[in-house]
């Protein structure tokens, strides 16, 4: 419940700054857009079937998907809000096929964070009324301070965010962000537009009982995927598990952090990378997965730990309660990776 009593987001990133190693203020500024481009686009969400933002916008993104126009918009306003404010040095977007670069007024740039982000994932699902989400994940830039931000600086290991976060756009709004102090989430006032600290410290249990995966894939999967859903199926103990796949990531995330259980996109035959993309999806997620307790992988091994390649790089993703991922690597484990 969100009252009055309840601390707001804008009280406690300033309460936090002090615990933040580098705190100069740019970090809670940079927090501080985030909440707001969120607001924003947390209004025009709800506006969907009133004013023409369904649908598609009629071109594709670099990856060849439909771009939505609420994909497009959420994207201008994310980036509008941090370019406009002079809050970060560089950009990298689901949307976008290059990182954008950001000049300061005066020809250069003085701050030292870039932003990766999936400014609305899942909005497909957004013409039949399911919830969506914006991902963002923080890194300090590699490259010195002052020059043109570099490929480098968007290219690094998830084990070096410095925070990451989602929104999710369902029955409320909620932003849940980490800077490394465990995970905590706020729910959105509409009334009033500010979002207060509904979940405080959130923990995802270690073991759960409910497996997210696209089962009408189930004949491109790996052998180990296919045993581990039969595991799930099986009767015994605990089991069998509940199948809950929204096919949006961050709500399916969402639910299993707050109930227990794991989420797993795995490669197919139809997707031999994966789907899901590891800068600015697996990685934020993974950052708050394991700081609420949980384990993310890509079946063998740590998401967090994989060295990046390109921007937008696909990964299988395994994700959740730490047992259930555990498990599920015990059985991928009998079919090593190619
Ligand atoms: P998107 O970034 O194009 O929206 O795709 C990502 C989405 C995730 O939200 C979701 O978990 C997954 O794709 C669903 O994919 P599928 O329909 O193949 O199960
Ligand atoms: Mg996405």
């Amino acid at each position: 419940m969100t009252t009055e009593r309840n601390q707001t987001l804008g009280e406690f990133i300033i309460d936090k700054q002090e615990d933040f190693m580098y705190s100069s203020g740019e970090f809670t500024r940079l927090i501080n857009s985030l909440r707001l481009a969120a607001k924003v686009v947390s209004h025009q969400v709800n506006q969907a079937g009133l004013v023409d933002i369904v649908g598609a916008f009629g071109k594709e993104n670099v990856q060849g998907e439909q771009q939505q126009k609420l994909d497009v918009y959420a994207n201008e306003v994310f980036i509008k809000t941090l370019v406009n404010r002079e809050i970060v040095c560089g950009i990298a977007s689901e949307e976008e096929d290059d990182f954008i670069a950001i000049q300061g007024k005066k020809g250069n740039n003085e701050n030292k964070y870039v932003v990766l982000m999936d400014p609305l994932d899942g909005s497909s699902n957004i013409d039949v009324n399911v919830s969506v989400g914006t991902i963002f994940s923080i890194y300090r830039r590699v490259t010195p301070i002052g020059t043109p931000v570099t490929q480098e600086d968007f290219l690094q290991k998830g084990a070096n965010q410095v925070a990451a976060g989602y929104i999710v756009y369902g029955s409320s709004t909620m932003l849940v962000y980490t800077t490394g102090n465990g995970v905590n989430g706020f729910t959105l006032n509409p009334a009033i537009g500010t979002f207060y600290l509904s979940h405080p410290n959130m923990k995802i249990k270690e073991d759960g009982n409910i497996y997210s995966i696209n089962e009408g894939n189930y004949v491109h999967f790996p052998q180990g995927v296919k045993d581990y859903i039969k595991y799930c199926q099986a009767e015994e103990g605990e089991r069998p598990y509940t199948s809950r796949y929204i096919g949006s990531l961050v709500s399916d995330i969402h639910r299993n952090i707050l109930k227990g259980g794991i989420y797993i996109y795995p490669t197919s035959t139809k997707a031999p990378k994966g789907k899901l993309r590891l800068l600015y999806e697996c990685n934020p997620i993974a950052y708050i997965i394991e700081q609420a307790g949980g384990k993310a992988s890509d079946g063998y091994s740590r998401i967090m730990d994989i060295e990046p390649t390109e921007l937008h790089q696909r990964v299988p993703f395994f994700c959740g309660s730490k047992n259930m991922v555990e498990k599920a690597e015990e059985f991928m484990s009998q079919y090593p990776a190619k």
